[in-house]
Formats: C-alpha cells, structure tokens, sequence
C-alpha cells in the first residue's frame, strides 16, 4: 500500500471491526452466511484481513426478538477513522441496510470498535465503540483475537474488560456467583 503520488509507504493502522447481522440475505442466506459474505467483502486494495474471530450466535440486546450472529475482524488499512466507516456504511449499504435500522433487525452492522491510534471523536463517530465494554457478543470474539488490546480509555485489556462482564452478569442465572 502505498501513496499513489509520492510511493512512500502510508503507515497502516489496524482497526477491530464488529459484524452484526439479525436477519437473511436473499443471496448469503441466513445471519452467519451474511458474516461470512461481509468478512470477504471487507478486503479490498487498501483493507487487509488479518484475522477473525468464530462466528457465535447471541440473544438480542434491544427490542428486537431475533437471535443475531456476531463476529470481530481484524484489518490493517492506512484509512482514516472516518474514511473507514466511509467502507464499513457502503458494504453495508450493498448488503441491503437501510437506514434507521438502528436497533431493529438488521441485515449487516459494521461497526468500528477499536482503532490502533487510539481515541477518536467527531460528530459522526466515537472510536473505542462506547456501548463495547458493556457488550459479551462484541468483547468475547475481540479476545478471541486480541486478548491484549488495551482499551485506551478503560485503560484495561480486552481480556480483562470481558472477564469483567463474566463476572458482573453470570450467563446461567442458578450459578453460584461465587
Ligand atoms: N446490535 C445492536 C443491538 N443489539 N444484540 C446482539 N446480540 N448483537 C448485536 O450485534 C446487536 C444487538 C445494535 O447495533
Ligand atoms: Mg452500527
Ligand atoms: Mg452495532
């Protein structure tokens, strides 16, 4: 990857990116096929997959009764913050998202989770995502993947802030909180 006008090589970043899907595809078929589909579509001349988490199936947070897949990419892309969610809104956008789907069903979300150049906060986007820590179906695949990312707000790693969740909302309502 390099700059078309001077070849120098852009200094690439590395961004987590959370996947999202509650309803099918007419073409990928059901939520975890929207994933797989939304994981390939990421790649692009200046969007590199490194790696993803397993595609798990979790209970809707919100109104919304249908069970969704979820999943974490890692990428490396010299894009900015806002140039990447640019990317992450047209691949939305081409697997059928309508707008104000906020919180309903929703063929794919994408969102930007983590950034390796920390903060970032504008009108249109708050990078670390601010809902993640609270979220078991965003930070167990992001420790699938990267365990020792440190939150740089938290200032506690990914591993940490899920255990943290564990602990805080035991799954199986009859364990022992002990
Ligand atoms: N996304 C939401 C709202 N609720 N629940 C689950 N299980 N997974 C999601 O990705 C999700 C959600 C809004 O982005
Ligand atoms: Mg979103
Ligand atoms: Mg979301």
């Amino acid at each position: 990857m390099r700059d078309a006008t001077s070849s120098r090589p852009v200094p690439l970043a590395l961004y987590a990116i959370g996947l999202g899907s509650n309803r099918r595809h007419v073409r990928f078929g059901d939520p975890r096929h929207v994933l797989m589909a939304a994981l390939a579509a990421l790649e692009s001349d200046d969007i590199e997959p490194v790696d993803a988490s397993p595609i798990i199936a979790s209970v809707p947070l919100g109104p919304s009764r249908r069970r969704f897949a979820n999943a974490v990419a890692l990428v490396a892309s010299p894009l900015s913050p806002p140039e990447m969610l640019g990317r992450l809104q047209a691949i939305e956008a081409a697997f059928g998202r309508r707008t104000g789907q906020r919180w309903s069903t929703r063929t794919l979300d994408l969102d930007i989770l983590l950034w390796s150049g920390g903060a970032w906060s504008d009108a249109g986007l708050t990078i670390p995502h601010p809902a993640m820590n609270a979220r078991g179906f965003v930070l167990g695949p992001l420790a699938a993947i990267v365990p020792e990312w440190r939150h740089p707000i938290a200032m506690r790693s990914v591993r940490q802030l899920a255990a943290r969740l564990i602990r805080a909302k035991p799954v199986d309502p009859n364990a022992s909180s002990h």
